[in-house]
């Protein structure tokens, strides 16, 4: 059996606004929380080719479907380390606080910038209190999502994220594509203890893989949604299913993508041939996946949570043994 999410008939279900200065251009890559009534989203937006600068938009839903946007963008550069551009938010509670982290550019995209990641928390979607950039410098490292919750150990919290240094490849690292990391913090800005989660085995991740929607806590572990791109350029999504106790540990591992680009909105666009996941919640059993398609509009697709949990637990999904 292959599971592929199946996308809504309707999609995409944010389109840019032709007559907005911030977002007129694209909208997409949208990291979504879900608090038990409101599912609140935020969306990387383009209003300008020239220099490709973007800024975060806020909407929210009360299905899932529909999303009503804010007018104005909630997040755009202010500090001189986002003065570049602030890309492709991800959004997570911690502990029952609400943290946004984001890519910023140390230059504009056309000179080729190295990349970081910062973070950032609010609680209201409306003001940020910017915590900084919580990557290691030149390690040119995005596609950080964090984990939803803290681990108590000797009275220290330890938080955990995932993330992908794009820089550390080669010997050395025991990887030689851009890969995905793990890492413990003794603070939601310090990490440290990095260890390679997984990397490239398929020829669709062929290139590199990055996460792309931060872990779902579920009964037979944490869930998490990727993305691998293909010699080809071509972004598909899997999943994996890592242990809740030791998340460093494999359960499971789509070999085929649960998503590649077919649609005439996922093939054409700012970026061709794009699929990027970067939030989901839980509906009614129901896993909603949102994504980014062709850097040009959001979109989503779902499955039902307990059909890709089996499926990652099941021989089309065993890991590997590395010789
Ligand atoms: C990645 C990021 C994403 C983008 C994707 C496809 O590196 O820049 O924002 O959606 O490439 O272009």
């Amino acid at each position: 059996m292959v599971l592929q999410l199946k996308r809504y008939e309707n999609n995409p279900i944010i389109i840019p606004d032709q007559t907005s200065w911030w977002e007129k251009n694209a909208v997409f890559n949208c990291a979504v929380l879900f608090d038990g009534k409101v599912i609140h989203m935020l969306y990387r937006a383009i209003g300008e080719y020239e220099n490709y600068v973007s800024r975060i938009g806020y909407a929210s839903s009360s299905d899932g479907f529909t999303f009503i946007k804010n007018k104005e963008p909630v997040l755009f550069p202010e500090l001189d380390y986002e003065r570049f551009g602030i890309e492709d938010p991800r959004l997570i509670s911690v502990d029952n606080k609400i943290y946004v982290t984001y890519v910023v550019l140390s230059d504009y995209v056309k000179n080729n910038p190295s990349v970081s990641t910062a973070l950032a928390t609010t609680e209201n979607f409306t003001y940020y209190e910017r915590l900084g950039v919580v990557t290691l410098l030149r390690s040119e490292d995005k596609d950080v999502v964090l984990f939803p919750r803290t681990i108590a150990d000797s009275k220290i919290q330890r938080f955990m994220l995932l993330h992908r240094p794009s820089a550390w490849v080669g010997p050395k690292y025991n990887t030689e594509k851009p890969s995905i990391w793990i890492a413990e913090g003794n603070s939601v800005t310090n990490y440290y203890n990095h260890s390679l989660l997984i990397k490239p085995e398929e020829t669709w991740e062929a290139l590199k893989i990055g996460a792309g929607v931060p872990p779902i806590k579920t009964q037979k572990g944490w869930l998490v949604i990727y993305h691998g791109v293909d010699e080809k350029h071509v972004y598909s999504a899997g999943a994996i299913l890592l242990d809740l106790e030791v998340p460093t540990k494999i359960l499971g591992r789509t070999r085929i993508p649960i998503l590649t680009p077919e649609k005439q909105y996922e093939v054409n666009g700012d970026v061709n041939n794009v699929v990027f996941p970067t939030g989901a919640c839980i509906l009614d059993n129901e896993l909603f996946v949102y994504y980014g398609a062709a850097d040009k509009v959001c979109c989503l697709a779902t499955v039902e949570l307990n059909e890709i949990l089996d499926y990652l637990l099941s021989d089309a999904c065993s890991v590997r043994i590395e010789k």
